[in-house]
C-alpha cells in the first residue's frame, strides 16, 4: 500500500517534471517574450492565409494536436518554436502573428512572423511565395508599434530588450534553391552562394539589432542531406544520406558561427548566439532507438519517401498508425516527438550564452 502511494507520487513528479522539462535559466533571469522567424521548421500558421502551395493546413498534419487542429504547423503536433516557449517556461504555443485569433495580450509573451517556404536567399521566398524575412521584419515593427501603445514605450522597451529573438532557416536555400535553381547553381559554387546566405543572415542580425533587439539567437541548419525526400531525390538506390548536402551545411554553418561571434562583440550590449542545431539532430538520425525511434529514412506520413505539402493529405497511402516509432512526420519535417527531445538540446547546449 506504502508502496504504490509512493510509487504513485514518484510517477506523477516524473510526468510533471517531463511535461514540463524546462530549460534552467542563470538565477536572477527573465526572458519575457520570444519572438520567431524562419521556414517550416517554426512556422506556426503564417502560410494559412497565403497564397501559397506551401500550407499544411489540411489532415493529416495535426492528428495530434489538440482537438486534431491542422493549425499550418508542419508536424503531427507541435513544432520547435512551441518547444522553445514551453522549454523557457513562457507558454504552450508560439501563435502566428497572422492568426486572425491573435489577441493584444499575446503580444506581450511573444509571436512568431515565420514563413514556411523562406529562406535567407530572397530568392527563395519568391519560387515559394513565402514572406521573405524583409517582410518577416515589417511585422516585427508593426508589432512594436502595437506594443508601444498597448503598453507604453517604457515597458514595450523592457520586453524587447529582453525577449530571445531567434530565427530558424537556410534548409530551402540549400536543397531547393541552389541545387535546383539554374540561376543559382550555375552562377555561384557552394562558397559564394554560402556567402550570399550569410550576407543576408548579418544583414538580418544588424535589423534585428536597430529594432531593439539585444538577445538575438541563430539556430543552425539540420543535417539537410538526411531529409528523407532529399534521400529519395538525391541518395542513390539505397537513399543514403546526401553527404554533399550536409558538407554545404556544415559549411554555411561554420560561417553563421563566426557571424555571431563577430556581431557579439561588434554589437553593444548585444548577444547574438549561434544554436547548434546540426549536431544534435545528426545524434537523434544516429542514435535513433536510444531515443526510443524506430524509422529514420521515411516519413510517416503516406509512403514516407516524398510526401510533403499537398502530397501529404488525407488520402496518401500508408501514413504511418504509431508515429512515436518515427523521427520525421512527413518526407522534410520531423514529428513532434523529435521537435520535443532536439528543442531541449539545442536550448540546454546554448542558454548560458544569451546572458
Ligand atoms: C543578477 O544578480 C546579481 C547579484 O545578485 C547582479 O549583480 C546582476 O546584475 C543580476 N543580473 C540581472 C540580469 O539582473
Ligand atoms: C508505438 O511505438 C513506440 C516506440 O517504438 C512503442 O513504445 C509503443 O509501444 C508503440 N505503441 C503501439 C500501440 O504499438
Ligand atoms: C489566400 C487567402 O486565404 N486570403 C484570405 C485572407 O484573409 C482575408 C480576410 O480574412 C480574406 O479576404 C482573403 O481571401
Amino acid at each position: 500500500m506504502t508502496y504504490n502511494v509512493l510509487w504513485l507520487f514518484l510517477s506523477l513528479d516524473l510526468i510533471f517534471t517531463s511535461a514540463l522539462a524546462i530549460v534552467k535559466l542563470p538565477k536572477n533571469a527573465t526572458v519575457p517574450a520570444v519572438f520567431m522567424f524562419g521556414d517550416s521548421i517554426v512556422d506556426t500558421g503564417n502560410n494559412n492565409n497565403l497564397t501559397t502551395i506551401i500550407k499544411s493546413n489540411f489532415p493529416p498534419y495535426g492528428r495530434d494536436f489538440p482537438g486534431g487542429v491542422p493549425t499550418g504547423r508542419f508536424s503531427n503536433g507541435k513544432v520547435a518554436s512551441d518547444f522553445v516557449v514551453e522549454e523557457l517556461g513562457i507558454k504552450e504555443y508560439l501563435p502566428a502573428y497572422l492568426d486572425p485569433d491573435l489577441q493584444e495580450t499575446d503580444l506581450l509573451t511573444g509571436v512568431n512572423f515565420a514563413s514556411s517556404g523562406s529562406g535567407y536567399d530572397p530568392l527563395t521566398s519568391t519560387i515559394m511565395n513565402a514572406m521573405p524575412l524583409s517582410k518577416q521584419l515589417d511585422m516585427l515593427k508593426e508589432c512594436i508599434e502595437k506594443l508601444n501603445k498597448y503598453v507604453g514605450e517604457e515597458k514595450a522597451n523592457s520586453i524587447i530588450s529582453n525577449s530571445f529573438f531567434m530565427v530558424e532557416t537556410g534548409s530551402d536555400d540549400l536543397v531547393n534553391t541552389y541545387y535546383r535553381t539554374p540561376t543559382r547553381f550555375f552562377q555561384y559554387d557552394i562558397y559564394a552562394y554560402t556567402d550570399l546566405l550569410l550576407t543576408e543572415a548579418s544583414a538580418f542580425v544588424q535589423k534585428l539589432y536597430e529594432l531593439g533587439a539585444r538577445r538575438i539567437g541563430i539556430i543552425s541548419l539540420p543535417p539537410v542531406g538526411c531529409i528523407p525526400s532529399q534521400r529519395t531525390l538525391a541518395g542513390g538506390t539505397e537513399r543514403r544520406c546526401v553527404e554533399k548536402y550536409n558538407e554545404a551545411t556544415e559549411l554555411f554553418n561554420t560561417k553563421l558561427s563566426a557571424m555571431a561571434h563577430f556581431q557579439t562583440s561588434n554589437l553593444p550590449d548585444a548577444r547574438v548566439v549561434f544554436m547548434d542545431a546540426y549536431n544534435p539532430f545528426l545524434h537523434i538520425l544516429q542514435h535513433i532507438h536510444k531515443y526510443g525511434f524506430e524509422v529514420v529514412d521515411k516519413g510517416c506520413c503516406g509512403t514516407g519517401m516524398i510526401e510533403v505539402i499537398f502530397l501529404c493529405n488525407r488520402w496518401a497511402p500508408n501514413t504511418c498508425t504509431n508515429v512515436s516509432r518515427y523521427v520525421f512526420w512527413d518526407s522534410y519535417h520531423p514529428t513532434e516527438k523529435a521537435y520535443q527531445i532536439h528543442t531541449h538540446q539545442v536550448l540546454q547546449n546554448s542558454i548560458h550564452s544569451f546572458f
